[in-house]
């Protein structure tokens, strides 16, 4: 179901030569966006599909292409896409999120993204990123290494298996985000996990379709894997095969080999499999979440895939991965620890070594009171989230658009460098005085060629939990992690500033931080928020914009014409 999807993603594929010694190659794709029926777990429902495909279909590219994707809305709800992972250099108009850099496509109309690839390599992802509906629209985006460029780092795979983890509920999606934001409550927890969209074995109606991999003895597999689930970091592991990490977040990783995988909402893994155990035994793959707070409900349930290995011999014995207790914080940072840039002569890192402007971000979950406590959060009031103390509040138009043509009144400059208050971020028993957050439309405005370290701070307020923090237009060094509030006058001396992790989502520990570093290197407007998507819709969300360099070449393009309007 996998293959059948490629031709269809990419009708037609052109190759433009230029002059100047430059080869630009463009290829087109046509993502038709409507509901289909599906059967999961027993039951068949109407989902929200890209080309009537769950996952939707895997997109192909080599490194600095553009891809053009024109997208059709036969559906009855609004929708946008966001190529996540892609910097989008100077091009934010197609970047996709919500009201931030446009607004929805709305049933029976289009848009057409042009997707400028740049250093990425390796796999990103596309979804929808308009109210819930990357829960069913989503795939992976294969980046190959640049055309006539010296191929992969690492000794050519035989073969790529695209491996797209995702959640699933009984009910509508677009239900559960509605009851959650009627009620003020946390959202359901979601039916199943899946991969490449079954959740397979354990669960009734889903052997039958489970997802399985056919391997040749002596080969070597290049799994591309996405974690596409939406509120749910996930171990993920293969029986008896350890699996080696080359990639993250669509750049070059060293070498690292281990027995399972955690991988948060947002981000993308490259991972070798050597197929080399004995070709009679059946292999499960396995994901689960990891949950770091039990106080919030979490999906207990584990979905399954499987590999054989081609032999006439019917398999012996099935082999069932080791992953780490839902509760494993330490399996988690310590896995994250080990994620390191290639940093070679062909795959160079720059890690700002000098900080032009530094911020420290508080990551909350808050409450709102609600009137006779009718709410159905904590306490009776509404459940919320915020960065430095704001919830952010999409604004009814996009913020790009408002930026570009100077329209008033859509957002606020001035989105805080630190926190308000300091207090004791990830101590106990914090008062109920801290809970509640401001409103507002906040953005940060950098200028460009900056270089800016953030440290994402953890707190206790409600619930300690881990956040995967995103930003769009740009990847980040990770430079460091650690527990407890961040101390600015220690901290620093644990920072790995020689092969740092190029990421675009960091997973910040529970009752912990994250310190990422990175250039200002892209023009325009860049939504950075919590990829659970519970957060996202709390408003643990902020916009920085980045102005326009002085030369042409470091300013954003202008807008295209026939964006949708709202
Ligand atoms: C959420 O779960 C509750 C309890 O199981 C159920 O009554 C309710 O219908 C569910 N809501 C949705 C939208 O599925
Ligand atoms: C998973 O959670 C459900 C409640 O949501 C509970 O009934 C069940 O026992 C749990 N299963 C495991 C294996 O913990
Ligand atoms: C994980 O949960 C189990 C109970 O299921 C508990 O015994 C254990 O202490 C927890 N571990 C951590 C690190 O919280
Ligand atoms: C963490 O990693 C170290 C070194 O790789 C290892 O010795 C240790 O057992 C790991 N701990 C956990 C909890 O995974
Ligand atoms: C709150 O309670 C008071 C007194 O019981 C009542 O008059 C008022 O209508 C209630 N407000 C809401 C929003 O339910
Ligand atoms: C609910 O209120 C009680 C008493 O006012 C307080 O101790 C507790 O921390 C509150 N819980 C939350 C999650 O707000
Ligand atoms: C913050 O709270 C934690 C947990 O209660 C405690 O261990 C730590 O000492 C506190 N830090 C400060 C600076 O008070
Ligand atoms: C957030 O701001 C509100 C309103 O000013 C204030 O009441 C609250 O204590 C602040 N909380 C934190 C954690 O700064
Ligand atoms: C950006 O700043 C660096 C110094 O931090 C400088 O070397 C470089 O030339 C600048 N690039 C542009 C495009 O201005
Ligand atoms: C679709 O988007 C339009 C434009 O922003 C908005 O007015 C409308 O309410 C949206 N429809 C839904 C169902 O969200
Ligand atoms: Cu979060």
């Amino acid at each position: 179901m996998q293959q059948s999807s490629l031709s269809l993603s990419l009708s037609l594929s052109l190759s433009l030569s230029l002059s100047l010694s430059l080869s630009l190659s463009v290829s087109k794709a046509y993502l038709p966006i409507k509901e289909a029926p599906y059967t999961r777990l027993c039951q068949t429902k109407n989902i929200l599909t890209a080309n009537g495909e769950y996952p939707g279909p895997t997109l192909y590219a080599h490194a600095g292409d553009t891809v053009i994707v024109e997208v059709v809305n036969r559906a009855k709800s609004n929708i946008t896409l966001h190529w996540h992972g892609v910097k989008q250099r100077r091009n934010p108009w197609s970047d996709g999120p919500v009201y931030i850099t446009q607004c929805p496509i709305k049933p029976g109309s289009s848009q057409t993204y042009t997707i400028v690839l740049s250093d990425e390599e390796g796999t990103v992802w596309w979804h929808a990123h308009n109210d819930w509906a990357r829960a069913t629209v989503h795939g992976a985006f294969i980046v190959y290494p640049r055309r006539h460029g010296k191929g992969y780092p690492f000794l050519k795979p035989h073969k790529e298996i695209p491996i797209i983890l995702g959640e699933w509920w009984k009910s509508d999606v677009s239900k559960v985000l509605e009851e959650m934001v009627r009620t003020g409550d946390s959202p359901n927890v979601s039916d199943a996990f899946t991969i490449n969209g079954q959740p397979g074995r354990f669960y009734p109606c889903s052997e039958e379709g489970m997802f399985e991999v056919m391997v040749k003895r002596g080969m070597r597999y290049l799994l591309r894997l996405v974690n596409a689930a939406m509120n749910d970091e996930l171990f993920f592991a293969i029986a008896q095969h350890r699996l080696t990490v080359v990639g993250s977040d669509g750049s070059y990783t060293k070498p690292y080999t281990s027995d399972y995988i955690t991988i948060a909402p947002g981000q993308t893994m490259d991972l070798l499999l050597e197929a080399n155990r004995p070709s009679d035994g059946l292999y499960y793959m396995a994901t689960k979440a990891y949950s770091s707070n039990s106080v919030v409900g979490y999906d207990n349930t584990t979905a399954t895939a499987v590999i054989k290995y081609s032999t006439k011999r019917a398999p012996l014995k099935a082999y069932f991965p080791f992953l780490p207790a839902f509760n494993d914080t330490d399996a988690v940072v310590n896995f994250s620890k080990g994620l390191r840039s290639l940093a070679s002569a062909d795959h160079p890192v720059d890690v700002p070594l000098r900080v032009d402007h530094r911020m420290v971000i508080t990551l909350s979950i808050n409450e709102f009171p609600c009137a006779n406590n009718s709410c159905q959060g904590p306490n009776g009031s509404r459940l919320a989230a915020s960065l430095n103390n704001i919830s952010f509040v999409d604004p009814s138009v996009d913020v790009l658009g408002a930026y570009y043509s100077s329209i008033k009144g859509v957002f606020k400059k001035g989105f805080p460098n630190k926190p308000p208050l300091v207090f004791n971020f990830t101590g106990d028993d914090l008062p109920l005085s801290l809970l509640q957050p401001k409103k507002g439309t906040k953005v940060k405005v950098l200028r460009y060629n900056r270089t800016v370290e953030m440290v994402f701070q953890g707190t206790n307020l409600v619930a300690p939990l881990n956040h995967p923090m995103h930003l769009h237009g740009h990847s980040f060094y990770v430079v460091g992690y650690g527990r407890g509030n961040y101390d600015k006058k220690t901290a620093h001396r644990g920072f790995n500033l020689v092969d740092p992790p190029y990421m675009n989502t960091v997973g910040v520990p529970r009752g912990g931080w994250a310190a990422i570093r990175f250039r200002t290197d892209n023009p325009g407007v860049w939504f950075m928020h919590c990829h659970f998507d519970r957060h996202t819709t709390w408003g643990m969300d902020t916009v920085l914009i980045v102005k326009n360099g002085k030369r042409r070449a470091d300013q954003m393009l202008p807008p295209p014409a026939n964006r949708p309007s709202c």
